[in-house]
């Protein structure tokens, strides 16, 4: 794809729409930005763009922007069906996203990774397995470094480890990953896919271009991945914590294994009281990033060493603090409701759940099980809060809260020793935070706060 001197509209002004922006003026590219915000809120990337010689369009998109341009990059926040993009489509203009522009430049073998939760905590544990083993890799994608990012630095023999998500999947068209995971499919993004189809249909993407040649690592005990198997053309690989599988990864008296193939008897990889992470979708992860890291040659006790050794991402059931005997732990990347599910079972019992933010057009009665046998109370927060205590009320206590600072201070003084507070929203940030990164951090200085105040008072008594 030659771009040289020809018109390209990126749509959005975010880490991706920026990284697109500067790769396509590096081919030569006349380069356009859209972005609905305005230009006081765009300030800070500004001036880069437009030293690089890139048009901005800032405060809404234009009808007339969006016409006779040759090729349009759309950042994943924005959604396709955007009237300026249908228009753009209905004169034929092409239109990809960020992911696929990345994947037409990239050199190297791909193993990408995509589920509707856990891709994050895979991505980063794939990364340390793979530096650990000496094999050249860099690590992107939906874990915040976009992969037009990573061009400048790929490699024949170099391996892109990459987090993908539905929204990325929906443009693509080339992206071939030499190894793919899918770790679960559960409802999310339903505001954005419409439906579960639309939604399970993105994340199949992911494996659109595969051929008897790549490996597909599926979840065995996932109803949506095992029907996944059905439709891919590459070798499946399975992965389960419940029981053995044909070829893959399980789990076997309390030991990780891995079955390279049906003949084959199973090789021990660690044990699953190595792995220095809470609960057992942790343990799934691990199984996933052991399939695709042997199917990469790594050997096992490579992968041994880096799971001992690797530690909580952040805002990933990160714990926070310990003070007057309740923990507080983080995990504001749990945005949907199986996220939140899986956090709670995390614990064994007194959890203090502060729910809520910006609804994803959820249903949040999944919750109601979990929350009889593990809650003490739940404190809902932001926009989705009606809707969460219409729909759990009567299920455990509720305390109605609106912001994050008064759920934090609601649930430390409810919470005994042996408690744990956990912000496990099941909702996206955006209604009152820039993102759940700026969320996680807001809940880890209120508890930060907290523990100055606690010390401070043990000190002066
Ligand atoms: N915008 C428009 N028009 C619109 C909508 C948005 O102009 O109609 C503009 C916004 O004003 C903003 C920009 O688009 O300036 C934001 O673009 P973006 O939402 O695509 O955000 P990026 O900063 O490019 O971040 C994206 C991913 N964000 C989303 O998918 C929403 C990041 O994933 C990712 O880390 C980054 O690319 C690098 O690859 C975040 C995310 O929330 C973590 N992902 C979702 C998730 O994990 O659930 C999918």
């Amino acid at each position: 794809m030659d771009l040289k001197g020809k018109k390209v509209l990126v749509v959005g002004l975010g880490k991706s729409g920026l990284a697109s922006a500067v790769f396509l003026r590096r081919l030569g590219a006349q380069v356009t930005v859209s972005d609905i915000r305005s230009v006081e809120a765009l300030a800070s990337e500004l001036p880069a763009l437009l030293d690089a010689g890139v048009m901005v369009e800032a405060g809404g998109h234009g009808l007339l922007t969006f016409r006779r341009q040759d090729l349009i990059v759309v950042s994943p926040g924005v959604p396709l069906e955007t009237p300026e993009l249908a228009q753009a489509r209905s004169f034929g203009t092409p239109i990809i996203g960020e992911l696929e522009l990345a994947a037409r430049y990239l050199r190297g073998p791909i193993l990408a990774i995509t589920g509707s939760n856990g891709k994050t905590t895979t991505t980063a544990l794939c990364g340390e397995i793979f530096a650990a083993s000496g094999l050249p890799s860099q690590v992107g994608g939906n874990i915040g470094v976009p992969v037009t990012a990573l061009i400048a630095d790929s490699a024949n023999q170099k391996w892109n480890i990459l987090e993908v998500s539905s929204f990325q999947l929906e443009t693509i068209e080339q992206f071939r990953p030499k190894i793919a995971v899918i770790l679960n499919i559960t409802p999310d993004h339903l505001d954005r896919h419409g439906s579960m189809e639309n939604y399970i249909a993105a994340k199949e993407r992911i494996f659109l271009r595969q051929t008897a040649e790549d490996f597909l690592v599926l979840n065995a005990e996932n109803a949506e991945t095992q029907h996944a198997a059905t439709r891919a053309r590459s070798q499946v690989f399975w992965f389960s914590g419940a029981r053995p599988v044909r070829q893959g990864a399980f789990v076997y008296q309390d030991t990780i294994v891995w079955r390279p193939s049906e003949q084959a008897g199973p090789e021990p990889v660690l044990r699953v009281d190595e792995i220095p992470l809470k609960g057992a979708h942790n343990v799934e992860n691990v199984l996933a990033a052991v399939a695709a890291a042997r199917l990469a040659g790594i050997p096992a006790a490579t992968i041994r060493e880096a799971v001992r050794n690797f530690h909580a991402v952040e805002h990933r059931l990160e714990l926070v603090a310990t003070i007057g005997g309740v923990e507080f732990y983080n995990d504001s990347k749990a945005t949907n409701v199986d996220a939140a599910i899986k956090a709670v079972a995390a614990f064994s019992g007194g959890v203090h759940l502060i729910l809520g933010g910006k609804d994803k057009n959820s249903d949040y009665t999944g919750l109601i099980p979990s929350l009889q046998e593990r809650a003490a109370a739940v404190y809902t927060i932001g926009a989705a809060a009606d809707k969460i205590a219409d729909q759990i009320s009567g299920a455990v206590r509720m305390i109605a809260c609106g912001t994050l600072d008064a759920a934090v201070a609601r649930a430390a003084e409810a919470a005994r020793p042996g408690d744990v507070v956990l912000l496990a929203p099941a909702c996206s940030s955006f209604d009152q935070f820039e993102n759940y990164e700026h969320r996680g951090r807001h809940f880890k200085q209120l508890v930060q706060a907290r523990q100055g105040m606690e010390s401070w008072q043990s000190a002066s008594v």
